[in-house]
This record gives C-alpha cells, sequence and structure tokens, in this order.
C-alpha cells in the first residue's frame, strides 16, 4: 500500500539501490517561498550542488495525489508556477492523497515523506518553530512536533526573528531535539549569522554532526536533529535592517488579521517586499550553503 503512494525518480531509485547518499529538499520553498524565475533556478543549482558533494537530491512533494521522491524538470516547473499547489503540512497530507491533489511539503510533511522513502538527511532555508505572541494565538508550526518524533536531520540556516526563537528552543529542548551549529556557538537566525542565542552543541566538520544523529537513532532516540548552518558572511543583512523589517511584517499580519497557515507565507512575502528583494538574494545564498553541508554529512553518515 505504502509502496503505490511513494514515487521514486529513477536518479533516486538507482541511488538507493546502490546505497548511495540521499539528500531530501522540500517544496514550499518552490511554490510559496520564492518567486518564479527564482525558484526553479534555485532548485536546480540547490539539486547540482548535492551532486557535487557526492550525495543524490530528492525534491519530495505531492503530485496528483502520490509523494513524489525526486521530482523531473516538468514537475519543477508545474510546482514553480501553479496556482493549484497547496501547502502541505502534516494533516494536509491525507486530504492531497486521498483526493489526488497537488502540495508543496513544508519541513514537517517532507521529514513524513523522507523517513518513508528512508532519506536520513534534509536541506531546508528555515524551519516553522513557536511565533511570536504564541502564548495567546496557539500558533506553534507542525514542523517542531515532526522533529519531536520523526528521524530525519534537517540542516536549516536557523531560525527566522518572524518566531519567538528564545520560545523555539525551549520547544525543542522539551522534545529532546539537540540545536547543534555548523561552525558556530550561537544560533543563527537565518539572515544574520547570529543570534543572542546558543547553539546546544556545535561541530565543526560534516563527521561530526553524523557521529552525533546516529548516536541518537543508535540510542533509540526518536526524533529529528536540527544541524544550524549560518548564512555566507558576504550574503547576510545588517542586523537593524531586518529587525525593523520583520517588525513591520509582524505588525501588518495582526493589522489583517492573518492566522493558521497563512501566516509563514504571509511574513515571508512581507518581508521580501520590505527589504526589496534583499531577503530572496539572501534566501538563496544561504540554501546552497545548507545544501553543500547537507550533502557533506549525508556522505559521513553513509560511512
Ligand atoms: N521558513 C522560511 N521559508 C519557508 C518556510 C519557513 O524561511 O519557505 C516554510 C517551510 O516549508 C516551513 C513552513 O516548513 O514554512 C512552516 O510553515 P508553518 O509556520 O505554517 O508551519
Ligand atoms: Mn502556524
Amino acid at each position: 500500500m505504502l509502496n503505490s503512494l511513494l514515487e521514486f525518480s529513477k536518479e533516486v531509485q538507482d541511488a538507493m539501490a546502490a546505497k548511495k547518499p540521499v539528500v531530501a529538499l522540500e517544496s514550499t520553498i518552490i511554490s510559496h517561498g520564492m518567486p518564479y524565475p527564482q525558484n526553479v533556478e534555485t532548485a536546480k543549482e540547490v539539486e547540482q550542488i548535492i551532486r557535487d558533494n557526492g550525495a543524490v537530491p530528492a525534491t519530495i512533494a505531492i503530485l496528483n495525489g502520490k509523494i513524489k521522491i525526486g521530482i523531473s524538470n516538468e514537475e519543477l516547473e508545474f510546482l514553480a508556477t501553479s496556482n493549484e499547489i497547496e501547502k502541505a503540512s502534516r494533516r494536509d497530507l491525507p486530504y492531497l492523497i486521498a483526493k489526488k491533489k497537488h502540495g508543496a511539503t513544508t519541513v514537517a510533511a517532507t521529514m513524513i515523506c523522507a523517513e518513508l522513502a528512508g532519506i536520513e538527511v534534509f536541506v531546508t532555508g528555515g524551519i516553522g518553530g513557536v511565533h511570536r505572541e504564541a502564548e495567546t494565538t496557539m500558533d506553534i508550526s507542525a514542523d517542531l512536533q515532526e522533529l519531536a518524533k520523526t528521524n530525519v536531520a534537517v540542516v536549516c540556516a536557523g531560525a527566522k526573528s518572524i518566531l519567538d526563537i528564545g520560545l523555539t528552543l525551549e520547544y525543542l529542548e522539551t522534545n529532546g531535539v539537540p540545536v547543534i551549529g555548523y561552525e558556530t556557538d550561537a544560533l543563527p537566525a537565518f539572515y544574520t549569522r547570529t543570534s543572542p542565542f546558543s547553539v546546544n552543541y556545535r561541530v565543526d566538520e560534516a563527521k561530526e554532526a553524523a557521529d552525533m544523529i546516529r548516536a541518537k537513532w543508535e540510542l533509540g532516540l526518536n526524533g529529528g536533529v536540527v544541524i544550524a548552518n549560518p548564512i555566507p558572511e558576504e550574503s547576510a543583512l545588517e542586523e537593524s535592517f531586518i529587525t525593523s523589517v520583520i517588525e513591520s511584517a509582524l505588525k501588518e499580519a495582526k493589522e489583517n488579521n492573518i492566522a493558521g497557515k497563512k501566516v509563514t507565507p504571509f511574513l515571508l512575502g512581507k518581508v521580501k517586499e520590505l527589504t526589496e528583494g534583499k531577503s530572496l538574494t539572501a534566501n538563496i545564498a544561504l540554501v546552497k550553503h545548507n545544501a553543500q553541508v547537507g550533502s557533506r554529512i549525508a556522505v559521513a553518515l553513509q560511512k
């Protein structure tokens, strides 16, 4: 039954048969996170970076109710341009699959599909988290629940300050999800290399990260690991600039009563608008950097 829901691309199928390292990629970033044509260009470049670093990319999405593990150029173009693609998190998967619809998978949904496919490493930009004022809105991303229970290591550029980073770290701590800094002691905040928060543990090599991930799962401690990899220095945004942009975006979201799954895309869209594209350039640079680090970790895990 499960096998009939999963559809592997030939590249991924061959890689898995040959026990080559595979890296999962999400599709919300393609359909809802970046504009066309940068979304397609970035997705292709990220896939190539993964190949250049000795692993095989598996972009994950729901198409016609099937879970695609690896997509073709035509499918990528469709995900990047169609307005029929729904944002798919854990709770949306049953509907999309039963109704044979299309969905762009969030971090949570990509983790679920990656685990089903047997993929251990997943590269993305930023994870969802506990939103600011969550004590009244209860807005906590399903990504955190997924990190609590699903065995996939997620390489990201830390948590964006549209979130309450402190509460996000508390949530991860409660659920036993290690937050590992890649060549950093400070938790990166997506557009900036640092934040006022520290990571739990620092590693300076892919093998160190791979050893910790392996140790967690060998102990039977289910759930993910967050690898926080700072944006390259030359692409980082100025902290006071991005902070004021985020404040305006949050204010506008509140005034417009944005709630539920619309919150994160609304905030990301506003940030892009208010930074006149600077956030997009930063986003592209950090995802590529994550692809480099993530594929090295996948290679180290496979050894
Ligand atoms: N953060 C980003 N870019 C993104 C997302 C988050 O910087 O594209 C997307 C990811 O797919 C993430 C999702 O899993 O938003 C979280 O949505 P929510 O907060 O509704 O759980
Ligand atoms: Mn939410």
